[in-house]
């Protein structure tokens, strides 16, 4: 099919976009304010420091940001916004009347994506602003197409491949123990073919819900390995720790009680394996292999449990 035919001429809604305003003088938030608050949510901070108050309870999708504040400057904002990984990803343009070329430099050098001098003009600020929430927000779209999986909604084989390369490197260096926990449901063949592909799906998501549930730490992480295997990474974490994190998803799963007659167990089950860098000595290439004959291990005997 040519790619013109894919085509969406339909305008994209940033109307819940939300534009994060940081400048020591309240006549300015308030000018941009005005300018802007018929098409965005508008927030607004006076320092660097409230602003990353702001950005700790609500990502903004843009910054437009003062250079010149007492404290701490724009620049200065803005290099440690672009340090921190929640932050980093955030366009920043600078809203300044600096007009020497140098020090606009800086503003570049420091991660700003734009540069709009004051005063300001209003046409100039929405065009810039609606330019730059529309290339965030088809960004934002392609990494969900990309790495989170359609059916579940969880990260897909594609992230973790991508996300476990890194952290392999970084258990390299740090000599920081990290387990892989590989869970698969018993018979879902059996089960699709009992009870139709449609609740299968539905059922895939909820095991995949539970098991994102059943994660305590912002590093763990849970993604689609395939079909209905999922492969959870948990960061500094030993075997002992491991086994308590994959008990915690097979018992809550058991509790459920999903109706599936035509296993042994009469509700749906998973299968567990367990592996560690630690006990692996070839690191990355058989941590993953090792989980899964651990797994393997699990079904040979009755599935429904783990294995390490
Ligand atoms: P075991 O206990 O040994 O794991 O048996 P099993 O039937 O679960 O294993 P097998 O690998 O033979 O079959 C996996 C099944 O998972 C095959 C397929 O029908 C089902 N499956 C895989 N992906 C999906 C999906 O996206 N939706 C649905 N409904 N079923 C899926
Ligand atoms: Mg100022
Ligand atoms: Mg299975
Ligand atoms: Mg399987």
């Amino acid at each position: 099919m040519p790619i013109s035919k894919l085509n969406d001429d339909a305008e994209v809604d940033l109307s819940q976009s939300k534009i994060l305003v940081v400048d020591d003088q309240p006549i300015n938030i308030q000018t941009v304010y005005n300018i802007l608050s018929d098409d965005y949510v508008v927030l607004a901070a006076t320092s660097g420091k409230d602003a990353f108050k702001v950005c700790e309870k609500n990502i903004p999708d843009l910054i437009l940001l003062d250079v010149v504040m007492p404290e701490m400057s724009g620049l200065e904002f803005c290099q440690q916004l672009k340090q921190r990984s929640d932050t980093k990803g955030i366009p920043v343009i600078f809203v300044t009347s600096i007009n020497q070329q140098e020090e606009e430099n800086e503003c570049w050098v420091c991660g700003g994506i734009d540069f709009i001098t004051k005063p300001v003009n209003p046409m100039t600020l929405k065009n810039r602003v609606k330019a730059q929430l529309t290339l965030k927000y088809q960004k934002d779209l392609l990494l969900k197409l990309v790495y989170v999986d359609g059916l579940t909604s969880i990260f897909n084989r594609r992230y973790f491949d991508t996300h476990f390369e890194k952290l392999s490197n970084e258990v390299e260096r740090s000599h920081r123990d990290t387990a892989i926990v590989m869970v698969d449901i018993d018979y879902f063949k059996l089960y699709n073919d009992r009870y139709g592909h449609v609740l299968g799906d539905s059922t895939l998501k909820q095991v995949a819900l539970l098991i994102q549930n059943s994660l305590q730490r912002p590093a763990d992480l849970v993604s689609r390995y395939g079909g209905e295997e999922f492969v959870v990474v948990l960061p500094e974490t030993e075997v002992d720790g491991a086994v308590a994190v994959a008990e915690r998803i097979r018992t809550s799963l058991l509790k459920k009680q999903i109706e599936h007659l035509t296993s042994e167990y009469k509700v749906v089950t998973v299968s567990i394996g367990i592996s560690t860098f630690l006990t692996c000595k070839s690191k990355q290439h058989t941590v993953i292999e090792d989980a899964d004959v651990n797994l393997y291990e699990a079904k040979k005997g009755g599935r429904n449990r783990v294995c390490i």
